[in-house]
């Protein structure tokens, strides 16, 4: 039995890279940091009683910023694999957080290389890297490729190009089975309330049952390659199981805008929506209302808005991934359509609307937050 060790596993990626390896028999050991509230929403279906001899999940705390809490799980789990997922890993907040995010995003990253070359494990181990396509950020040619050179456009990227190279750099000086999965955006049901696709798909749950009237969005034109968590976490292992570590790109190859994520997502629930204005003014406005989802509205709701404070200092327009090496290597293609994943996201955000609509209509208070 195999044992992998993931950072980030109380997150998006995290939970399902947890549950794909537990399918494949392995030992599966996570890092949860310690939060003043329970933050183990994601994984708390696969977790057993600890007590129970069999089980195959296992959490320790830890931190990216605490490089001897690293090593000291490292030393104690001896895993196999390594799947370094943690991450402050939003974009805009990184202009909040520059510092914290080097600290977690590159050194964290860091500090884990270490501790495999300080613990003497250089050829036990293999260790994957969760890079992203943000480093593309400016892009140079499109689509991106594993040859496209590297932008980045905000303190998160710049902390994950130092994390890309020094990943490389390690495999190049002591030897260690290390690979970067440059990742183009990946989403699902799971994915964090802040990320633009689950804000639009919760947002509009929460207005078409009457929770909420308004949607506040930033940049609309922004266009992205979007796949499904799912698809692409079956990647990160795949490439831990190669003869030699390389890098890859994993994207779709299709890219479409804020904007249309926003229209399939109220096509996903029965509304036609129209976009009228430009720039500041821009509004998204019903235009029709079909079935029971969205009971709530009618034509002439203007149910989206634009709101500057979601601009970034730096925007990243455009990104299109271009995963032939993948196709080649790996034999991998995506199995789920982004039209698939809107209407998945859709209807479990759906589901948690109603739940709260059904309380609220019981008397309970429920907090409505779609601020991100
Ligand atoms: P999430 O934001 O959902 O998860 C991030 C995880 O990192 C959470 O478990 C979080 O813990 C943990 N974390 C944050 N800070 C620390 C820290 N200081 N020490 C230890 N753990 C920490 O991200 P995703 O699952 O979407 O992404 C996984 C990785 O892939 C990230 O590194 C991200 O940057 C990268 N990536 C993601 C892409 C995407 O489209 N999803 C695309 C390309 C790369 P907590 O739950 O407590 O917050
Ligand atoms: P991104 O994802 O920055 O690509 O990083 P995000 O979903 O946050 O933004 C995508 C695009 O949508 C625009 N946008 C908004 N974004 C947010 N969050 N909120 C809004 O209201 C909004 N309005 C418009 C953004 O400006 C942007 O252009 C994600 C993260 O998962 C990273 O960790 C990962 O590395 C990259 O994807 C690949």
């Amino acid at each position: 039995m195999k044992t992998a060790l993931i950072t980030g596993v109380t997150g998006q990626d995290g939970s399902y890279l947890a549950e794909f390896l537990l399918e494949k028999g392995y030992d599966v050991h996570g890092i949860k940091r310690r939060s003043s509230s329970l933050n183990t929403s994601r994984v708390d279906h696969i977790y057993e009683d600890p007590h129970e001899l069999d089980s195959r999940f296992h959490l320790h705390y830890g931190d990216l910023t605490d490089g001897t809490s690293l090593t000291r799980i490292i030393q104690e789990v001896r895993p196999d694999e390594i799947y370094n997922l943690g991450a402050q890993s939003h974009v805009a907040v990184s202009f909040n957080q520059p510092e914290y995010t080097a600290d977690a995003d590159a050194l964290g990253t860091l500090r884990i290389l270490e501790s495999i070359r300080i613990l003497g494990m250089t050829d036990d181990v293999r260790f994957y890297q969760a890079s992203t396509s943000e480093l593309f950020g400016l892009v140079q040619t499109i689509p991106q490729t594993e040859n496209t050179p590297f932008y980045p456009r905000s303190p998160y990227a710049v902390a994950k190009l130092y994390a890309y190279w020094i990943t490389v750099n390690y495999r190049e000086s002591y030897g260690i089975y290390t690979c970067n999965g440059i990742l183009f955006n990946h989403e699902s049901p799971r994915r964090g309330e802040t990320f633009v696709t689950r804000k639009i798909t919760r947002g509009l749950s929460q207005i078409a049952l009457g929770l909420e009237s308004c949607l506040y969005l930033g940049n609309m034109d922004s266009l992205r390659d979007w796949g499904h968590a799912k698809d692409y976490v079956r990647l990160q292992w795949m490439m831990l199981q190669q003869d030699k570590p390389q890098d890859f790109v994993i994207a779709t190859g299709e890219q479409y805008s804020v904007r249309q994520f926003v229209e399939w997502s109220a096509a996903a629930m029965g509304v036609t929506l129209a976009f009228r204005g430009t720039g500041l003014d821009e509004v998204g406005v019903v235009e029709a209302v079909e079935g029971e989802a969205a009971a709530a509205l009618k034509p002439g709701d203007v149910i989206v808005r634009v709101d500057p404070r979601y601009f970034r200092p730096a925007e990243v327009e455009s990104l299109l991934g271009d995963a032939t090496k993948a196709k080649f290597h790996l034999d991998w293609a995506p199995e789920i359509g982004v039209k698939e994943l809107v209407s998945e996201m859709v209807a479990t955000d759906l589901d948690a609307a109603r739940q709260h609509a059904l309380l609220r209509q019981h008397g309970f208070t429920v907090p409505v937050v779609l601020e991100s």
